[in-house]
């Protein structure tokens, strides 16, 4: 079943958004009664009149902004309140709710009524309000969000019962290495839209020698049966002029423009991340009010072969990171200031593309990579499957479905990553995966499809599906600690043999090691800046001779920062395997990475 349209709510002549975001009223459940909320329908009254209410920034995690462990280590519901008024002037429209993304479950409630459901963080989700609210006057939002992780959520994980000196306790475990931050992570969004509206948009574009080709698709929701949906659409350049002689008139349609300005990643075009303006009006035949929507989108087109990426028909090599969406204290939620700095310390490390490991990012983190011309390899949330199941293939599709819904149009996504390491050796990965591959395809069979592979290619059961190989290895770090002359061969012959047995472009998604900011050390001693330095100019040599045999596509740093993790004694206060620290100042090694990229952007 088709999702309905999830267009980023934008401000227009005909449409209005109001931010919910800031401190909302925050109540944690008792640890042993997490289900008191519930069970008391918390939600029929206002939370301020606990005595334990807390105000939480939305949007944030609340893990880290407390000094309780109770909190930041807490499983199950918590519970966010905000009132907020509807002005009286927006009685004529429809009202809509949305959220960009909350960590895990939630349950949202509007005056005491169920609103909606989510399931499966990272992702935006909204409902129309309309009947539920009250115009000119106070309305109330709650939500519970539920942080578990089980064997058919995605991601995975498990909640193990154990014995604590209070008592028995119930503790979750997972096995991805990354913290498993909750909360309202991105902003919260009260916008309009007409009675009548354009549901969503599909664009995707091709070139034919010097001519630009826009294939447009809109949909249009709130139509009665006589309603004669009339639809303009104008393509505006960056200058604010018109690209075509007036405007193309239909819900669906071809564009052509001669010598457009292409959408280019960094270091290909001068001007990288051109974008136009798709400018959509609708009106209908009964009713003159218009419904006016702005997409920004990108003119590109990208081939792959059984060797190469092309995009605009230039072969492509990426050069960039695995990243994590993480600061301090904020965790997982979104920062502006963080989002700005780590474009700032791509560009200036010479960086062409990131992999949006290991869940998709929030809108702004990707606005920002369509402005900027980087490549983005776009990962599902599915990451360290163990275990295949029916209830867990649906979930990862409808994890698919909705990824596909938010980040189709974007000229930046050029690859979909369907996993992380999930357990490929395995006998039911194959047909498991070969289902995720077509249901992604049946969405979108203009990008390739791909997954971070951990296993062995001797092992691995499903690169068959895949467009595009991308490995993660740690050759000198979890195998052979210590051995930097462990490394180069074994990549070469690594990726030769991933090569010959798909004959499929390969690239290398993670490789890295953890590194002590400010722990030197000769010779070179693993968690030392100089190990780490070693280890990354091992990969590179091992990447120049594979660079020449003409199928190797390209080299992701594991990571570009530090994040942190669940507590393991193999991390010091997270993962360290960042080219820059936490709070994004380099380490040694970013100064040789920087060299290399800045050349190997000056090649292409
Ligand atoms: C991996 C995972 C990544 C980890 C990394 C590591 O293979 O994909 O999530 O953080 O290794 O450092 O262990």
């Amino acid at each position: 079943t088709k999702l309905p349209g999830l267009l980023y709510p934008r401000e227009s002549e005909s449409r209005e958004v109001k931010s919910l975001d800031g401190f909302w009223d925050f109540v944690i459940p008792p640890a042993d009664d997490v289900q008191k909320g519930h069970r008391e329908l918390w939600h029929t009254d206002t939370l301020s009149k606990f005595d334990n209410v807390i105000q939480m920034p939305v949007p944030s995690s609340y893990n880290d902004i407390t000094t309780s462990s109770a909190l930041r280590d807490h499983i199950g519901p918590v519970w966010y309140e905000k009132s907020f008024f509807i002005p009286s002037s927006w009685k004529s429209e429809r009202v809509f709710l949305r959220f960009g993304s909350v960590n895990y479950l939630a349950q949202v409630w509007l005056n005491g009524d169920l609103l909606t459901n989510h399931e499966i963080g990272h992702l935006p989700f909204e409902a129309e309000i309309t009947t539920f609210i009250v115009f000119g006057g106070k309305n109330r939002v709650t939500v519970a969000v539920d942080n578990s992780l089980l064997k058919t959520t995605v991601p995975q994980g498990k909640i193990v019962s154990m014995e604590s000196d209070n008592g028995p306790v119930k503790v979750q475990t997972y096995s991805f290495d990354f913290f498993n931050y909750a909360g309202i992570h991105r902003p919260v969004l009260l916008h309009t839209k007409p009675k009548i509206y354009i549901e969503d948009i599909t664009i995707t574009t091709e070139l034919a020698g010097d001519v630009g080709i826009i294939n447009y698709m809109i949909e249009i929701a709130g139509l009665e049966e006589t309603d004669l949906p009339i639809c303009h659409v104008n393509l505006i350049d960056a200058n604010n002029q018109f690209a075509t002689d007036g405007p193309h008139i239909g819900i669906q349609g071809i564009i052509e423009i001669k010598s457009p300005k292409l959408w280019w990643p960094r270091s290909m075009n001068e001007n990288p991340g051109y974008l136009y303006t798709f400018e959509v009006a609708v009106t209908t035949s009964n009713s003159p009010k218009i419904d006016i929507y702005r997409l920004p989108i990108g003119i590109r087109n990208i081939e792959w072969t059984t060797s190469s990426f092309l995009i605009n028909n230039k072969p492509v090599y990426f050069r960039g990171f695995g990243r994590h969406e993480d600061s301090a204290i904020r965790g997982r939620g979104l920062d502006l200031v963080t989002v700005a700095r780590d474009h700032e310390l791509l560009k200036w490390i010479g960086a062409n593309a990131y992999r949006t490991s290991h869940y998709p990012y929030s809108d702004e983190v990707l606005d920002m990579a369509d402005k900027l011309g980087f490549l983005i390899i776009d990962e599902c949330p599915s990451v360290d499957t163990e275990s295949y199941s029916s209830t867990l293939l649906k979930k990862h599709k409808r994890s698919l479905s909705e990824l596909i819904r938010r980040d189709k149009n974007r000229p930046s996504v050029v690859m979909w990553s369907i996993a992380n390491e999930p357990r490929t050796q395995h006998r039911n990965a194959s047909s498991y995966f070969k289902q995720i591959v077509q249901h992604t395809k049946s969405l979108d069979s203009t990008r390739p499809v791909t997954i971070a592979i951990a296993v062995s290619s001797s092992e691995d059961k499903v690169g068959q599906y895949l467009d595009v190989i991308s490995f993660n290895r740690y050759n000198a770090w979890y195998s052979n600690p210590g051995r930097l002359d462990m490394i180069t061969k074994r990549i070469v012959t690594e990726a030769q043999a991933w090569h010959n047995k798909y004959k499929k472009p390969v690239l290398m998604s993670e490789y890295g090691a953890d590194t002590m900011q400010g722990l030197h050390e000769l010779p070179e001693y693993i968690w030392s800046e100089e190990y780490q330095t070693q280890l990354i100019s091992k990969h590179f040599k091992a990447f120049d001779l594979l660079r020449a045999e003409g199928f190797f596509i390209g080299e992701f740093i594991w990571s570009f920062a530090d994040f942190r993790t669940a507590q393991t004694y193999t991390r010091v206060g997270g993962n360290k395997k960042g080219v820059f620290t936490r709070d994004r100042q380099p380490k040694m090694v970013a100064h040789h990475i920087r060299k290399r990229y800045h050349a190997l952007g000056a090649e292409q």
